[in-house]
């Protein structure tokens, strides 16, 4: 409850910020993508991860403001970005499973990018695969409905959410974000490359891109790039960073 109280007012009083972390495409050794990732300082709490609050937030119904502030600062930041003229990034968004449940939810999306004015192909929404799986129905339905505003979906901690392949194959999703706990030992773990290699050739053969995340060595790059993964996004090129610094890692290039 305390961080519920807390977190009511952390909006209005600017303890709120969104860091960056750079999308790397392989091939193109190329910064491509951001993803939002949202910080909380508290002065009482202290920095309070995400993974705290965020459920605290479904719970009490204060995601849907954290949410749609979320989405605007993103699509702001990706217009200050292009304005400047900086190499184009898509800007991806995580969704939480209660946001992407509100029937409002598209047309909240198609209301922020024409105020701020962003083409919809540069948003990128992230929906966890274990959300998507758990209303498989419902998930279509509402990824039909954004993909056909224009903005691209992707799948989330992608293989630990146990979506059925014939979901799969009707999301319309433009990506799969591999999850990092399979990423991790994959220069090592004969099972966990499998299992990449496995969802890689199941992504092309759908029409869907990769992303591996949690990359954090050469290693884990070089063999990602070998086997055909589109993207990396981890330590290796870049924690999540603040908006100024990622706006030098674009000017400096991959
Ligand atoms: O960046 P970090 O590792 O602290 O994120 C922890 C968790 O919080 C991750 O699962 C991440 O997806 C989630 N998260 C970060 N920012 C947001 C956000 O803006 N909305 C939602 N729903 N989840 C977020
Ligand atoms: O659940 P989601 O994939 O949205 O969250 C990504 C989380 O992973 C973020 O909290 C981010 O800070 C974290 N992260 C990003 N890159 C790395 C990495 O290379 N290693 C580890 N351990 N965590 C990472
Ligand atoms: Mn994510
Ligand atoms: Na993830």
């Amino acid at each position: 409850l305390q961080l519920v109280n807390a977190l009511r007012y952390a909006i209005e009083r600017k303890q709120l910020h969104v860091v960056y972390q750079p999308q790397v495409a392989l091939r193109e050794r190329a910064i491509i993508g951001a993803e939002a990732l949202l910080r909380w300082e508290s002065p009482e709490l202290g920095n309070v991860s995400p993974a705290e609050f965020i459920p605290a937030a479904e719970e009490s119904g204060l995601i849907q403001s954290i949410g749609a502030w979320v989405l605007r600062e993103a699509v702001r930041q990706a217009v200050r970005w292009r304005a400047e003229g900086l190499p184009p990034v898509t800007m991806a968004v995580n969704l939480s499973a209660v946001q992407f449940r509100n029937t409002d939810l598209p047309k909240l999306i198609t209301r922020i990018l024409q105020e701020e004015g962003l083409p919809a192909e540069y948003l990128e929404l992230e929906l966890t695969e274990a959300v998507a799986a758990n209303d498989p129905q419902g998930a279509i339905a509402m990824m039909n409905n954004l993909h056909e505003r224009g903005v691209r979906m992707s799948i989330d901690d992608f293989g630990t959410g146990y979506s059925s392949l014939s979901h799969l194959k009707k999301f319309m999703a433009y990506k799969l974000k591999i999850d990092q706990s399979f990423v991790r030992d994959i220069t090592t773990d004969a099972e966990d490359r499998a299992i990449v290699n496995a969802i890689i050739q199941m992504a092309r053969s759908l029409g869907m891109r990769t992303i591996a995340e949690g990359v954090e060595t050469i290693e884990q790059l070089s063999y990602l790039h070998e086997h055909h993964c589109d993207e990396i996004q981890g330590y290796y090129f870049s924690r999540p960073v603040a908006a100024t610094a990622f706006r030098q890692l674009l000017l400096d290039g991959a």
